[in-house]
C-alpha cells in the first residue's frame, strides 16, 4: 500500500488540490476513487468511516485520516518540506490565500462550473449567473495580484498557488469561463504551475467514472 491515500474523484478540484501537491512532490502515494455520482460520500459508513462533512478529499497517512484541501495541503507541506511557507509571516499570509480560496475563489468557481456542467438538471440559469459574476469579482482579485508577481506569496510557488488552482485546469466546456481571455495573468500563472516538474491535469491525475 502506498505512503499516502488520497480519497478522490477526477471532476473534483478540491481533490485535484492535494492530488497535485503529491505529485510535485513525487509522493508514493495513490488514489482512492469515491463514487461521488453514485451518493458514496452521503452514505453513513463513509461518513462515520472517514468524514463526517461528507467532502471530498480525504487523506490517510500515518494513522491519520485529514480532511479539507487546505488542512491536507498545509499537513503535506509540514511531512513533505515544500511548498511551505519559509516563516510564520509567509505561512500566515499563505493561510490568508486558502481562506480566500476556500470561501470566494474555489466555491464560486466550483459550483458554477458544477451547476453549469455536472449537475443532472442542469442548474438554474439565475443562479448560474449570480455564481459567474460572484467567480468573476474573485478572479479579479487574484488577476490583479499576479500583474506585478509570478506567485502568490514569496515569489516562489507555495500551497496557496496549488489551492488556488483547484479548478483552473478543468476545461473550458466545464468551466465557461476562458481564462486566457478574461484573466491573462490567470492563465500565465497557470501555465507556470503547469511547467513545473510532476504536473499532470486532473483527469490524468485522478480517476472517475464519467
Ligand atoms: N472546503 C472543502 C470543500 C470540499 C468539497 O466541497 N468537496 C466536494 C467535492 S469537490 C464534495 O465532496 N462535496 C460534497 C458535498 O458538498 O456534499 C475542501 O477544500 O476540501
Amino acid at each position: 500500500m502506498a505512503a499516502f491515500r488520497l480519497h478522490c474523484f477526477g471532476q473534483s478540484g478540491n481533490s485535484y488540490k492535494p492530488a497535485l501537491m503529491l505529485a510535485l512532490c513525487g509522493a508514493d502515494w495513490e488514489p482512492v476513487l469515491v463514487d461521488y455520482f453514485g451518493g458514496e460520500t452521503r452514505q453513513a459508513g463513509w461518513r462515520d468511516g472517514l468524514n463526517e462533512m461528507g467532502e471530498c478529499p480525504v487523506l490517510e497517512h500515518d494513522g491519520r485520516t485529514l480532511s479539507q484541501s487546505g488542512v491536507i495541503l498545509d499537513y503535506l507541506a509540514e511531512v513533505l518540506g515544500q511548498f511551505g511557507g519559509r516563516d510564520a509571516d509567509e505561512k500566515r499570509e499563505i493561510w490568508r490565500w486558502v481562506l480566500f480560496d476556500n470561501h470566494k475563489f474555489t466555491s464560486y468557481f466550483a459550483t458554477h462550473r458544477f451547476l453549469n456542467a455536472l449537475a443532472e438538471p442542469r442548474g438554474n440559469p439565475d443562479v448560474i449567473a449570480f455564481l459567474r459574476a460572484r467567480t468573476t469579482a474573485a478572479f479579479k482579485v487574484l488577476d490583479q495580484h499576479l500583474a506585478t508577481r509570478a506567485w502568490t506569496v514569496g515569489g516562489r510557488p507555495t500551497i496557496a498557488d496549488l489551492s488556488m488552482a483547484g479548478y483552473v485546469f478543468y476545461p473550458e466546456a466545464e468551466t465557461g469561463f476562458d481564462l486566457r481571455a478574461e484573466f491573462p495573468n490567470i492563465a500565465a500563472w497557470a501555465d507556470r504551475i503547469a511547467a513545473l516538474p510532476g504536473w499532470q491535469a486532473p483527469y490524468d491525475l485522478m480517476p472517475s467514472q464519467r
